[in-house]
């Protein structure tokens, strides 16, 4: 029989589920990798790690495979705070933010060690704060190994092979030099676009690490694997400046906190994944190629003078090359 007290109860227990859900809050997190890319799984486990740290008040749920879009446009929501969170590759953020470009320069890093080191320092926390007056609050980089470019119809081996290629680049000015340097054609376009341009021959080629040849099945239309290795461009973890500032300071250094823990889980599945991801190309027929570096590296300088003429981007090199 409902009576008045029955009712009162029933109204109190929906408003409390309702007080509780209107104190959690779920962010959203862009990848336009597939679910199970360590990228994408880093995000997860960051929003497990921050839901244990909060007791379930903050959550992240993670979009994979471009359901938000190319990464070109999940920048931009996260900038209107339309999203909160967008795992991306330095690369479309050079324009932006032009401390993002010294990490992406080619044959920065001498090793993943290297690499490893320069970006869990200082310098690595300078370029994430640079992304700060541009409505991005940087919250981690993570490994994105290094890139070769991959060919369609034949191997190359020196830099005169590469004369002439028709090169898918990633949307950067910086990018679309780096492969002019090198005397290929450089076709700047997003990454879903890759695989039917390379089928139908728009591009030649296109250049990236083992695990997207890998898991965007490129290999299966790009045999040449030439490891000419020239960026080790690393991913980066945005969160949304918008956002950010109406969070507590509290929350905030939760969300820091998570960020940075799943740096070290997603190396370990870095790692694991490169290894799988080799074998998986190997297996469906692709050729590993080794090529004279030497020869690219020494066509750069064109793109350290272009691009690094502010002094505090110089120095910036100049002290990671001298970390050890
Ligand atoms: C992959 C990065 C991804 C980029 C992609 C690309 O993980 O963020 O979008 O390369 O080449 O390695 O566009």
């Amino acid at each position: 029989m409902p009576t008045r007290l029955n009712f009162l109860k029933t109204f109190v227990a929906t408003a409390s589920v309702f007080a509780l859900t209107a104190q959690a809050t779920e962010f959203r997190s862009s990848d336009i990798h597939p679910d199970d890319y360590p990228t994408v799984q880093a995000v997860r486990h960051m929003g497990e790690e921050l839901s244990k740290a909060t007791n379930g008040k903050l959550t992240i749920k993670v979009f994979s495979k471009s359901a938000l879009g190319q990464e070109k446009d999940t920048i931009e929501q996260t900038k209107l705070g339309a999203l909160a969170m967008t795992r991306v590759n330095v690369a479309p953020m050079n324009n932006i933010c032009a401390a993002t470009m010294v990490p992406t320069m080619p044959f920065l890093f001498r090793s993943t060690e290297h690499m490893r080191k320069v970006l869990d320092g200082a310098i690595g926390e300078e370029i994430l704060k640079d992304c700060e007056p541009q409505g991005f609050v940087g919250l981690a980089f993570y490994d994105s190994g290094a890139r070769s470019i991959y060919t369609v119809k034949k191997p190359i081996k020196t830099l005169a092979d590469a004369k002439g290629l028709k090169v898918r680049v990633q949307q950067s000015d910086l990018w679309v030099s780096l492969l002019e340097a090198m005397g290929a054609n450089a076709t700047p376009m997003p990454y879903g676009e890759v695989y039917t341009a390379l089928k139908t021959g728009l591009v030649d080629a296109a250049e990236n690490n083992y695990p997207s040849y890998e898991s965007s099945r490129h290999f299966e239309v790009a045999k040449y694997y030439n490891k000419t290795e020239h960026s080790m461009a690393p991913e980066i973890l945005l969160f949304s400046k918008k956002v950010w500032d109406t969070l507590s300071a509290e929350e905030q250094k939760q969300i820091r906190a998570a960020a940075k823990e799943s740096v070290i889980y997603m190396r370990k599945l870095w790692d694991e994944r490169e290894t799988k991801s080799l074998a998986i190309v190997k297996a469906g027929g692709a050729e590993i190629i080794d090529v004279d570096k030497a020869s690219f590296q020494g066509a750069m300088k064109p793109v350290y003078d272009k691009f690094l003429k502010d002094p505090k981007l110089q120095d910036m090199v100049k002290r990671i090359n001298a970390v050890k």
